[in-house]
């Protein structure tokens, strides 16, 4: 009786096992049927002279100066371009008043990747370019538009070039590029010495008045004269006051592709940019790339708000630096 119920048990227990381990038959193989993981997305390399295309297009418009055609026709090419590329545009077209109390019809132009994502990242640059070349040399120019090859079109060409990939090779971050506008209607530096909140008045605006309700993003990072030959670009003040760890974690990236000629670990001086609004209006950490040079009397490239801001005075190699490390920062997270 023992043994025979010894052997009934073992018989069940042994068949037990074998159902388990085999596993019943209507269920689905795990194996088999792999799960369909999203595969990582591949790095894209970054094409400086597609980038260097943007520029030139945004240059041959003209001065991009507020309430002027060229300003009006730039902006619909930007919309163009963000459109074709982004899974959503939002124009916000408002009216801001200048130094020196002209009212300013503008235009933020953002192009949203994956906007249902609620973990994001905002890209940023100015579109908009000086009414006056007020540190020229020559005080004829005083009073002349620049062409803002550096300071304006640069740093729109290279998020526009990031834009394109993104759209080429798709990645589940949620990415806003946001083109502000009248960035560079500071007052005239002969003339007005108090300029506070006067610059970076599309991006105050915006700051305060987010394209979604409640705008947040994991980080921000902003472009500013990211084209000149042999730029350098440092540990700007307000990026190291309120976002010290993504200027590390950029700078990093930058020295292991390659770029530690461009990007020095030095500080650098308190730069009153778009930047600061975003940080101090909507705390997200947002950090600056800016050419910043010891060297120059207004402490950046040498042909500042001047008529000699052309396209000719850019350096494709500049424009590559910092897209690819824009890219390898974004594709990394
Ligand atoms: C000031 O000079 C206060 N801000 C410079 C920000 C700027 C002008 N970026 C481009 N143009
Ligand atoms: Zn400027």
């Amino acid at each position: 009786m023992y043994i025979q119920n010894n052997t009934r048990d073992v018989l069940l227990f042994v068949f037990i096992i074998i159902m388990i381990s085999c596993g019943a038959p209507e269920k689905k193989p795990t194996n088999d049927i792999k799960e369909k993981k999203p595969e990582r997305a591949t790095l894209p390399s970054f094409d400086s002279d597609s980038a260097f295309y943007y520029l030139k297009t945004q240059v041959a418009f003209g001065p991009r100066v507020p309430n002027t055609e060229s300003h009006r026709e730039c902006a619909n090419y930007l919309i163009k371009i963000l459109d074709r590329f982004a899974d959503t545009i939002y124009v916000q077209e408002t009216t801001v008043t200048a130094f020196d109390r002209t009212k300013l019809d503008i235009k933020n132009i953002i192009g949203s990747f994956n906007p249902e994502n609620t973990s994001r990242i905002l890209l940023a640059a100015h579109w908009d370019t000086r009414p006056f070349a007020d540190e020229d040399p020559d005080p004829e120019n005083f009073y002349t538009p620049i062409e803002g090859a550096n300071d304006g079109a640069s740093g729109v060409a290279v998020l526009l070039e990031i834009a394109r990939l993104l759209y080429k090779n798709p990645i589940e971050t949620g990415i806003d590029i946001i083109l502000f506008d009248a960035e560079d209607y500071g007052a005239h530096s002969r003339h007005n010495k108090n300029a506070e909140d006067t610059w970076a008045l599309g991006s105050q605006y915006w700051s305060q008045n987010p394209h979604v309700p409640n705008y947040f993003a994991r980080f921000g990072i902003l472009l500013d004269m990211v084209g000149a030959p042999n730029a350098t670009f440092k540990h700007e003040g307000y990026s190291m006051y309120f976002a010290p760890n993504i200027v590390r974690r950029v700078w990093q990236t930058a020295q292991s592709a390659g770029y530690g000629n461009y990007f020095l670990n030095q500080k650098a001086g308190y730069i009153m940019d778009d930047h600061f609004y975003i940080n101090k209006y909507r705390n997200i950490p947002t950090i600056n790339i800016i050419h910043q040079d010891d060297s120059t009397p207004h402490g950046f490239f040498e042909h500042w708000h001047t008529v000699k801001d052309v396209v000719e005075n850019i350096d494709k190699n500049t424009l590559k630096s910092v897209g690819q490390t824009v890219l390898n920062v974004i594709y990394e997270n």
